[in-house]
């Protein structure tokens, strides 16, 4: 197998899919392997120069729970090193939130439930202190309902409360821990949609994993995970899944397992191997052209053009013509998502914004650059907006 580049290299893969009814055969192995080299090599360096390529908090999370997934503890020197970096994180979150709770930390709190989730898989105690900003959080849920995403961010940090009560690894928050698990059970059963999804079809994996490591089942909540389910497969059969990260959260819930499972994962479960995926070859007809209005307005002088591109062309496509054939200028970063927009027409979101991808006048697109493929005759606005 070639090499595979960073980019490529994504922990939530490798966990979804330890967590499903599938096996990649050796590949999966030699994934595991290029994870650790790439990560060990960037965490542990004290190369700082290239502070940049460093993982996140919420990727050293992900790399821990995808060395559980494959039955490992973290130990020895190297792993010691990498739980105090997870914890030395969480420290300065907690200090970037603040002693009155007025601050945010710098990441989110969705990366900071997922930094005490893949300490607790591992057993590794963190500080009251620190579960305790999470558990005020979801007390005064404002401050999660400030971010775009509440349900994502709720389903988490239930994971996160969800193995802490397991595992009893805070025993003097055990009350505040299921009390709050309530809450959060209760917000994200509110948050169900007509059709079924919890928040929306995006949010909805990792609602049924919380839902689903529920310690008390009830009768709602039952009906409530078999209307999302069915939800979920209807949105499977209109092919809403295609991103690599939202099916590594999906897979776990087809195979009725969630993170919490991490715990003590089952390595010898059989699992039925996965077929290479055959690729159709490419029509070559003349392709049809769509046309695509581009606006943005949180610039002066705004900005619109009406591109032509391929039908079923991406964002991201109508981007790169609007950038070669008129004024229009952006940047993108990598993530475990795809790219991800960061400037438009050389202005970069700051700290607590981003570039907001609309269908015009007011609909937020549930998809990024690299996923959405706008429709003939759309017009679709990038809005610089606080989060
Ligand atoms: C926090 C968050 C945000 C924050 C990110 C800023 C920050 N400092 O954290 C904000 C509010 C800015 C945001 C924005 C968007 N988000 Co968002 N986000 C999340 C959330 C809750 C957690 C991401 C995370 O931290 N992952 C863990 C870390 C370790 O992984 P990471 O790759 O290093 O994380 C980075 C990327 O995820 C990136 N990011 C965040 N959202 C998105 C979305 C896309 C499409 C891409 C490519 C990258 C990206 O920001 C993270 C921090 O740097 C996820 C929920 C989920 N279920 O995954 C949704 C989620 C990934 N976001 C989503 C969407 C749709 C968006 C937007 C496209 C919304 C819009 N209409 O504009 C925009 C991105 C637009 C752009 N500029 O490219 C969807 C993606 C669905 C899909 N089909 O792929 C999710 C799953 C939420 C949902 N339920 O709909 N997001």
């Amino acid at each position: 197998m070639d090499r595979l580049s960073p980019e490529q290299l994504n922990p939530s893969i490798y966990v979804g899919l330890r967590l499903s009814s599938l096996q990649a055969g050796a590949k999966e192995a030699h994934y595991l392997h290029s994870l650790k080299l790439s990560y060990q090599q960037s965490l542990l360096s004290n190369d700082n120069s290239d502070s940049e390529a460093k993982p996140s908090m919420g990727q050293l999370a992900l790399y821990l729970l995808a060395l559980r997934a494959n039955c490992e503890f973290v130990g020895g020197r190297k792993g010691d090193r990498l739980v105090s970096q997870l914890k030395r994180f969480l420290e300065d979150e907690k200090g970037a939130i603040g002693h009155n709770h007025q601050g945010h930390p710098h990441t989110s709190y969705y990366q900071y439930g997922l930094g005490i989730l893949a300490l607790c898989v591992h057993q590794k105690r963190v500080h009251g202190s620190v579960v305790g900003k999470l558990l005020y959080a979801v007390e005064h849920e404002q401050h999660l309902q400030q971010g775009h995403f509440p349900v994502d961010t709720l389903a988490m940090a239930g994971l996160a409360f969800s193995c802490l009560k397991l595992s009893n690894l805070n025993p003097s928050q055990r009350n505040r821990i299921t009390v709050a698990l309530g809450r959060v059970q209760e917000k994200i059963l509110k948050a169900q949609t007509l059709e079924g999804h919890f928040g929306n079809v995006y949010s909805t994996p990792l609602a049924l994993q919380l839902l689903m490591a529920s310690l008390r089942p009830t009768v709602e909540l039952g009906t409530a995970c078999l209307k999302a389910k069915a939800a979920l497969l209807a949105s499977l059969q209109h092919k809403a899944f295609q991103n690599p990260l939202m099916i590594s959260q999906l897979l776990p819930i087809l195979n009725q397992k969630s993170y919490v499972d991490l715990i003590s994962p089952d390595c010898e479960a059989p699992r039925v191997l996965l077929e290479p995926a055959t690729e159709t070859p490419s029509q070559t007809q003349v392709p049809e052209f769509i046309h695509v209005t581009l606006k943005v307005s949180s610039i002066f002088p705004s900005y619109r053009h009406s591109v032509s591109v391929p039908v079923s062309s991406s964002l991201e496509d109508v981007l790169k013509k609007a950038q070669e054939h008129s004024r229009f200028r952006y940047g993108t970063q990598a993530s475990l998502s795809g790219p991800y927009l960061t400037s438009v027409m050389g202005k970069k979101a700051g700290e607590r914004e981003f570039w907001q991808l609309l269908r015009a006048p007011d609909t937020p697109l549930l998809q990024g650059i690299a996923d959405y493929r706008p429709r003939d005759g759309e017009a679709i606005e990038l809005r610089l907006v606080g989060w």
